[in-house]
């Protein structure tokens, strides 16, 4: 099936397509980050039924980002930078409360890079983790310490009944489809700071715009 959702989720391809995303001036493609995120969503779907409503959301994010990259406005959705000028200069965002636009570009993109956040301080304390550490301790943790605090009750807790169920330690590693365990921390090595970079970016655009908490 070539449906890209139903392959087998590969590290090394997130990292990719997170390091595709920065142009030589530090602008972020649009278009790699859904591809890291589609990535992303393949680890998703193979943590098993109850990621799923995590997955599903993921990828209508995508979808509406990657509608608008299609859409006659596409060029000005190339990157987050040229999206958030366009999006601002023509009124298309409801910046206090729900109103006409309730799926503009940057809402949406916003609720990506807050998971972003979450991925990775628990890819940061998988890499340091020792052989014994429970990845559902990591998870939570990790969620506890940022998205969490932008979700609801419901939310909530069935992402902590979702964390439960992730796979133990070796066998996470083995999902990472990159190698040896030793090769997983190599690769994680590289993967953290890549996100951290776009994160960091990201989070300064949207600070300067006053962006940060839009319904
Ligand atoms: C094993 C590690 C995997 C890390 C992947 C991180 C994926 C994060 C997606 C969390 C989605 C939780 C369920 C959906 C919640 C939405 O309500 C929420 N979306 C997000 C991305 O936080 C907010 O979107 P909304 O409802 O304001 O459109």
């Amino acid at each position: 099936m070539a449906d890209s959702e139903n392959q087998k989720f590969c590290l090394q391809e997130v990292l990719d397509s997170f390091k595709s995303c920065l142009s030589p001036e530090k602008e972020i493609y649009i278009e790699h980050y859904v591809y890291g995120w589609r990535g992303l969503v393949k680890l998703l779907n193979s943590l098993g039924s109850l990621f799923g409503f995590i997955s599903k959301d993921a990828v209508s994010k995508t979808q509406i980002l990657m509608n608008f990259l299609k859409s006659e406005n596409g060029p000005h959705y190339a990157t987050v930078q040229s999206m958030v000028k366009f999006e601002l200069d023509n009124k298309l965002v409801d910046v206090d409360k729900k109103g006409i636009y309730p799926e503009s570009g940057c809402r949406t993109l916003l609720r990506l890079h807050r998971a972003l956040r979450w991925l990775q301080l628990f890819l940061e304390r998988l890499r340091t983790s020792k052989e014994d550490e429970k990845t559902s301790v990591m998870c939570r943790d990790a969620y506890n310490e940022s998205l969490a605090q932008h979700h609801p009750w419901l939310i909530r807790k069935s992402a902590g009944v979702a964390f439960y169920s992730l796979p133990v330690r070796p066998a996470f590693f083995e999902v990472m489809n990159v190698g040896t365990h030793e090769q997983v921390v190599d690769v994680l090595g590289k993967a953290v700071p890549l996100l951290c970079e776009v994160y960091e970016i990201t989070e300064e655009l949207y600070q300067k715009h006053n962006l940060l908490d839009l319904p």
